[in-house]
């Protein structure tokens, strides 16, 4: 147990002590050694005890260590954590923090502040304050040594000044890589002295935030163009500022320039970079987001481009992107075809793999290594280059067992654009669902690779692709405290990690976020219900918890907003009519997150079985056997667990009503989410019967959706009947079944998403 030692990500061990230190003005920060960093670091301390204290510390150093009243940093080299591990020890009279190397006294600090009381992080020094720091002994060192944090920088702009809070951040919570997506389609960032027209042009774009982010409206602005524009870029110099302030904190930063796909920006800036002759007509806009691989002129490009990067970013890996380039281009354009040809190359994977290698080859000959997206290893992966693993882990479980270096960031666990809790209180995101919870349980290194494949796996990374992030208090929103959670996932132990005791030492955590003036989702404090049936009686039991767990929840049931003072939820609770739900987590009276709304539908058939002639996908079961029964309707969010999903299979159900009841209405609820493969049914179709054996058709509907349309949508199916009298009722729905020939998904299964019958 931590007990009253609160640090985030959790050390590897503490032990907790009698007493405390008292921060004194007289007490000195203590520098043990001549080393530039350690100097570096000791004031950054004083001047975060200043700002946090208004205590102005002296720091000293010398021959004679003190022993009371000090801070004081010490390298050794028989310190046994590491590379970046450290020992942290406050007694009563003194603090000490050994480590081998700097970084690990900088991580030394982080804790440190961290015994602090969170006000400590104010800029406002409290006057008469005494700032005791319990005792305490800290053994620590990382799990992994890529800690990374990624930001796109593309999709929307983040000013320089946004770029060094969010280093100060990963700092605080001791990650060491910011991968800086500095390229893609919709904006070209960083400045290149060679090719100006690249922010010139390639930054700025019409501006459209006021609508909804879609890529293929995305118009680059050319010069002499009056409409307003939307965009930016940083300047070298500001590169190198910043590269310096990421130093200063031990933070890498990778640059990452994506090639040979997401290339818009760049190819609208040099047009004779993209395949000249490719089928416009075929290829649409996308045309000119694929770098030709044909001429040799790209790669010179390219190579241009680079080398000044190089010069500006010290890291060893230089990340090239290559993450879903549209092969079509490649297939449709002459000189493409010709370099495939010419080489003796299989075919535009092979090609891709060639135009990689060259990267690589490049990099290699300036001493630096390459990294990419997954898809890099399509057609043969350059020896010496390692994997970025977003597409699940099985990518990088590859790459590993071919002895390439990997960084896992699996969109089921690393994609801070998802959902992070119920759709209808988030603001708009990618898809998906990410909340706190599962970030939390990751686990980067799979069980499946032996000790020694094991060892490839670098560390992994959060994303945070910003194509609905418009600002930086929504960029913090999406970003705390989900880093928190997956801070620990890579520093912290897997076997000491404890959601129970995370969410403990979270609450202090978000205090702390509170005082540096962080915005944070409370998104895990939101209300979520669920329903189980109460088969006997067509009742259901509805039952309330929250992903934090353990806060008090309180409800109504008159459509008001719960307070304080409304009725206390103790345990599961029957209802046997429709109503409407409203919770919300308290604590000491006052609401931590938002207020959630659940609509319960008690109909003719709520809580019976629902028999289905083809099996729902285990990945989407709804509950089973009663989650089409069970009162609840899906939401926008196709994994609330309302959805039932049918892969490539037709919806056939058929429900016992027990006995023979009047029906006026049977209605069934779909959902539409094109971009996960998900259609609505091609058409509906209502049966009734009374004996179960011989079904009379009592309707058909079909719908005007478009199959195109890319919203995410969902519909009702209805069934109007004279008063019939039915034991049985069948609801068949077709499933479009395969992937429309249009779709990036093209050919494969299609999914038909359920979530309620509702008979009246
Ligand atoms: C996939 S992850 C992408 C990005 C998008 C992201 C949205 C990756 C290598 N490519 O271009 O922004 O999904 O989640």
């Amino acid at each position: 147990m931590t007990g009253s030692v609160l640090i985030v990500p959790l050390p590897s061990q503490t032990e907790t002590g009698e007493g405390s230190f008292l921060l004194r003005r007289s007490t000195c920060i203590f520098v043990g050694t001549d080393d530039e960093e350690v100097r570096m670091i000791a004031q950054a301390l004083r001047d975060r005890i200043r700002a946090g204290t208004g205590l102005d510390l002296r720091i000293q150093s010398g021959s004679k260590v003190p022993k009371r009243n000090a801070v004081v940093f010490s390298l050794s080299a028989d310190s046994v954590n590491g590379e970046e591990g450290y020992r942290l020890l406050v007694e009563s009279g003194c603090i000490r923090m050994k480590a081998c190397r700097p970084a690990g006294l900088f991580h030394a600090v982080q804790s440190l502040l961290q015994l602090f009381h969170p006000d400590f992080f104010r800029d406002r020094a409290a006057d008469g304050v005494r700032w005791a720091i319990p005792c305490v002994d800290v053994q620590d060192k990382p799990r992994y040594a890529w800690r990374g944090l990624h930001l796109d920088v593309s999709r929307h702009f983040f000013p320089a000044a946004f770029i060094k809070r969010m280093l100060d951040r990963m700092a605080f919570h001791k990650l060491n890589v910011f991968h800086w997506h500095l390229v893609d389609g919709p904006g070209w960032r960083i400045e290149i002295k060679k090719y100006p027209n690249l922010t010139r042009t390639g930054a700025w774009r019409v501006d459209k935030t006021d609508r909804p982010w879609r890529w293929l409206d995305t118009e680059i602005v050319k010069p002499g163009d009056n409409r307003k524009r939307y965009g930016g870029f940083y300047t070298q110099e500001e590169v190198r500022e910043i590269v310096a302030y990421a130093a200063d904190r031990f933070i890498t930063i990778v640059p990452e320039i994506e090639m040979p796909g997401h290339s818009y920006a760049a190819l609208v800036s040099y047009p004779e970079y993209a395949c000249p002759n490719a089928d416009i007509r075929r290829v649409g806009l996308r045309n000119r987001d694929v770098f030709c691989a044909g001429q040799e002129g790209t790669y010179s490009f390219l190579q241009d481009i680079l080398s000044e990067v190089i010069e500006l970013f010290p890291s060893e890996f230089i990340h090239i992107g290559g993450d879903e380039v549209n092969k079509a281009v490649w297939e449709s354009c002459a000189a493409c075809q010709f370099r495939i040809r010419s080489l003796g190359l299989k075919d535009e994977e092979g090609l891709q793999s060639y135009f990689i290698r060259r990267m690589s080859d490049f990099l290699e000959s300036k001493d630096r290594r390459l990294i990419g997206w997954d898809e890099i290893m399509q057609g043969g992966l350059a020896p010496g280059a390692a994997v970025m693993s977003w597409r699940g882990l099985k990518p990088g479980i590859r790459a590993a067992r071919m002895g390439h270096e990997v960084v896992m960031c699996p969109t089921s666990h690393c994609y801070f654009d998802y959902y992070q809790g119920d759709r209808d209180l988030e603001p708009e995101a990618f898809g998906g669902f990410l909340p706190l919870s599962r970030v939390y349980a990751f686990d980067p290194t799979p069980d499946e690779l032996t000790e020694e494949e094991a060892e490839h796996i670098l560390g992994a990374q959060a994303n945070v692709w910003t194509e609905h992030i418009k600002t930086e208090s929504h960029a913090e929103y999406m970003i705390f405290p989900r880093l928190a959670a997956f801070s620990e996932a890579v520093w912290s132990s897997a076997e000491a990690r404890d959601w129970e005791d995370f969410y403990h030492r979270l609450r202090v955590q978000l205090r702390r976020y509170d005082a540096q003036g962080i915005h944070y989702a409370t998104s895990a404090f939101n209300v979520t219900m669920k329903a189980v049936p109460d088969p006997g009686t067509g009742a259901v039991i509805v039952s309330l918890d929250s992903e934090a767990g353990g806060t008090e929840i309180r409800m109504t049931i008159d459509g008001e907003d719960p307070n304080a003072e409304s009725r206390l939820y103790e345990g599961p609770f029957r209802i046997d009519r429709s109503t409407v739900i409203r919770a919300a987590s308290f604590e000491r009276g006052i609401r931590l997150g938002r207020v959630s709304q659940r609509t319960f539908h008690i109909h003719k058939a709520s809580s019976k079985r629902v028999n289905l002639k083809y099996p729902f996908s285990r990945q989407y079961s709804a509950g089973g056997a009663f989650g089409l029964t069970d009162g609840l309707r899906g939401s926008r969010a196709l994994d609330d667990g309302h959805w039932q999903g049918f892969h490539q299979v037709d919806f056939d159900a058929a429900i016992d009503l027990q006995e023979a009841r009047v029906v006026r209405r049977i209605t069934v609820g779909f959902l539409q989410a094109v971009r996960s493969w998900i259609w609505l049914p091609e058409v509906v179709e209502f049966f009734v019967s009374i004996d179960g054996e011989s079904y009379e058709r009592v309707g058909r509907s079909g719908h005007g959706v478009s199959q195109r349309d890319m919203e995410v949508l969902i519909r009702e199916f209805t069934a109007d009947l004279p008063d019939v009298e039915a034991r049985f009722v069948r609801v068949y729905a077709k499933n479009v079944g395969l992937c429309p020939a249009w779709h990036g998904g093209a050919g494969g299964k299609a999914w038909l998403f359920v979530d309620e019958i509702i008979v009246e």
